[in-house]
């Protein structure tokens, strides 16, 4: 009901969100170049407000499902805790016995004012131009929390996490939509511009079955990593393959993100029997 009033008053609190546009020709430009590009103010301080209020209420009910009798068994991998919870992978803060989470995947289907994000035309015709397809359909999708002491994400690529199950990776194209302002303190993502380009690198050799999905960056050859530091409402446009990652929450708040991957349609999502075609 209050989300239902938000929504309909929004106007006449907050700027208008930004109008639906395809990547520019400066856009498509900088994604070829550096494999992403950023824009500012695509969603407007009354529907980020609805969606803050969404991912929290999610964050509360899986502590709820975590905590209840008979919960789903923690799986550890490299000593980092995972756990099943309603349908969607749980990765906690590596801190121990933290009930603090750190990503979750898949989510936006855990809560009506979010599921119907990957149909947003703000989000889809701009990546519609980017992958030069007619249509959509939605690889995965995943909420980044970064509370406050927040662990870092090492430099890493997507892609060879996504080829896990045997899937080319080429045409994929992820969005990180920020819920706050991201800045190098509260940990924003740093790219690597141009490290798209010569497809999936080495991984580290280490002892860890995670390691490999981390970019072996003494063996990169290629530009450092910059801060991405963007308000909220910003959207990050990003190839598959470029390095990427962030440093720990030094502050005391938290550094929410959603990821949206889309890929062309005519394939299933990944790791579930189903395709979800984005609707137009
Ligand atoms: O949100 C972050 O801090 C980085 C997350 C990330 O790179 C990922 O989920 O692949």
């Amino acid at each position: 009901m209050l989300n239902a009033l938000r929504t309909r008053f929004r106007g006449l609190f907050s700027a208008p969100p930004a109008a639906a546009l395809p990547a520019s020709k400066a856009e498509l430009a900088l994604f070829r170049s550096q494999g992403y590009f950023v824009r500012e103010g695509v969603f407007s301080a009354a529907e980020l407000q609805v969606w803050r209020d969404a991912v929290e209420s999610i964050h509360q009910r899986m502590n709820t499902l975590a905590q209840a009798e008979g919960a789903p068994q923690l799986e550890a991998v490299d000593d980092k805790r995972y756990q099943l919870l309603d349908g969607s992978l749980v990765k906690w803060e590596w801190r121990d016995g933290s009930t603090d989470i750190r990503s979750m995947e898949p989510f936006l289907f855990l809560h009506p004012d979010l599921e119907h994000l990957i149909d947003d035309p703000r989000l889809w015709l701009p990546a519609k131009s980017i992958l030069g397809v007619d249509r959509l359909s939605l690889f995965t999708d995943k909420l980044n929390f970064k509370r406050p002491q927040g662990a870092p994400f090492p430099l890493h690529q997507d892609s060879p996490y996504f080829a896990l199950d045997g899937r080319a990776v080429d045409q994929l194209l992820s969005l990180q939509i920020y819920l706050d302002d991201v800045t190098v303190e509260n940990g924003c993502l740093w790219m690597v511009p141009g490290s798209h380009a010569n497809g999936i690198l080495p991984g580290i050799q280490g002892k860890g079955a995670l390691d490999r999905l981390y970019t072996d960056m003494e063996r990169f050859v290629g530009a450092a990593p910059v801060p991405i530091e963007v308000p909220a409402g910003s959207v990050i446009f990003f190839h598959a393959h470029v390095i990427h990652g962030s440093k720990g929450n030094k502050t005391s708040s938290s550094r929410r993100a959603m990821v949206i991957t889309y890929q062309p349609a005519g394939n299933k999502c990944w790791k579930v029997d189903a395709e979800r075609p984005i609707q137009m």
